[in-house]
């Protein structure tokens, strides 16, 4: 019997990523031609901050997802456990001056301004699929470093076994924190294997220009093959530690939230199934996806977790 694997896309969806993509090369040619000012695009509004970043090939069977969907359906409960209130509430939240404060077992420490920070590090723009433990997936694509990059230059000691990583604490701009929906303020790790992995960005912009602010600005995580909740935003510290981080959501839900939370469609959140994903801004008749192993990665990372009950260790 003949399986029909190749689904239909919705010609929303295929718009979505050319447009991105025309804009992006009509764009490059433009400032190459040195005829930019002002772009008028659906996008953005300009020509954005990184428009000049080199981007990797594109090769995975999602499209590009909508900027417009990625910044107005976003998940930051330090402004509202709502999805699109993040959008404006985050607006007020000031990120200049912004600074990093780098902790623990590694012969540097101290507290850094941004500039400071991302100085001398390549930006390149990377295409990933993000996977949210609610069952919803998009591909984004991300401006930024790895994060090894940047951790490298503290020179971590060997009792460096994870990172932890901190978000900004100010309840003045951030109203979420007055409420004990989680406990304040957001803290997320990795082992240092993970942390240190290549696929793990530290991301400053996406599509070509700064973050919005509801996606993390200045500073955020992008760990794509693990549940978007370990992807930390607005992050003021690092700390290396011995043991294992207390993360926010294990602490708040120890049996539904695991430190690994490596995206695995074999292991149910215990309310609901992880096997199938909605794409974030597909038609509402687009039947849900099946959930890939490590989102798709799996031949990037599984190696990791060799002998590990993921069942355990979810
Ligand atoms: N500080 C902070 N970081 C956070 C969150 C949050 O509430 N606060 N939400 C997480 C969750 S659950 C997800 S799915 C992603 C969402 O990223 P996005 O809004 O850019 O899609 O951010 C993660 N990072
Ligand atoms: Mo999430």
């Amino acid at each position: 019997m003949l399986i029909k694997t190749q689904k239909t896309i919705p010609a929303s969806e295929i718009t979505s990523e050319s447009v991105y993509r025309q804009r992006r090369r009509l764009l490059q040619a433009m400032l190459g031609a040195g005829l930019v000012s002002a772009w008028p695009g659906r996008v953005n509004s300009n020509p954005g901050r990184y428009a000049d970043v080199e981007t990797g090939a594109h090769s995975l069977d999602i499209p590009i997802t909508d900027f417009e969907d990625v910044s107005s359906y976003t998940n930051y409960y330090e402004f509202s456990t709502g999805k699109s209130e993040p959008k404006v509430l985050a607006q007020k939240l000031k990120i200049d001056p912004w600074t990093l404060k780098i902790e623990g077992e590694a012969e540097k420490t101290g507290v850094f301004g941004l500039e400071q920070v991302l100085q001398g590090l390549t930006l390149e723009e990377r295409i990933y699929r993000f996977r949210c433990v609610e069952a919803w997936a998009m591909v984004v694509p991300w401006i930024g470093f790895p994060l090894s990059k940047l951790l490298k230059r503290f020179k971590p000691t060997e009792q460096a076994k994870y990172v932890e990583f901190t978000t900004l604490y100010r309840p003045s701009e951030m109203p979420g924190q007055n409420r004990d929906v989680l406990p304040w303020p957001y803290v997320e790790g990795l082992r240092i294997d993970e942390a240190m992995h290549p696929l793990t960005l530290l991301a400053v912009g996406m599509y070509d220009d700064e973050l919005p602010k509801q996606n993390g600005a200045p500073l955020r995580l992008v760990v794509p093959w693990k549940y978007g909740f370990k992807s930390i935003k607005a992050i003021v510290k690092i700390r290396f530690t011995e043991k294992m981080p207390q993360t926010a959501w294990n602490s708040a839900a120890p049996s539904e939230y695991g430190f690994f939370a490596n995206v695995n469609p074999e292991v149910s959140h215990p309310r609901w199934s992880q096997a199938r994903e909605r794409v974030l801004g597909a038609s509402i008749f687009t039947p849900k996806r099946a959930t890939q192993m490590f989102n798709g990665y799996a031949n990037q990372v599984a190696s990791l977790y060799t002998g590990m009950d993921l069942t355990r260790y979810f």
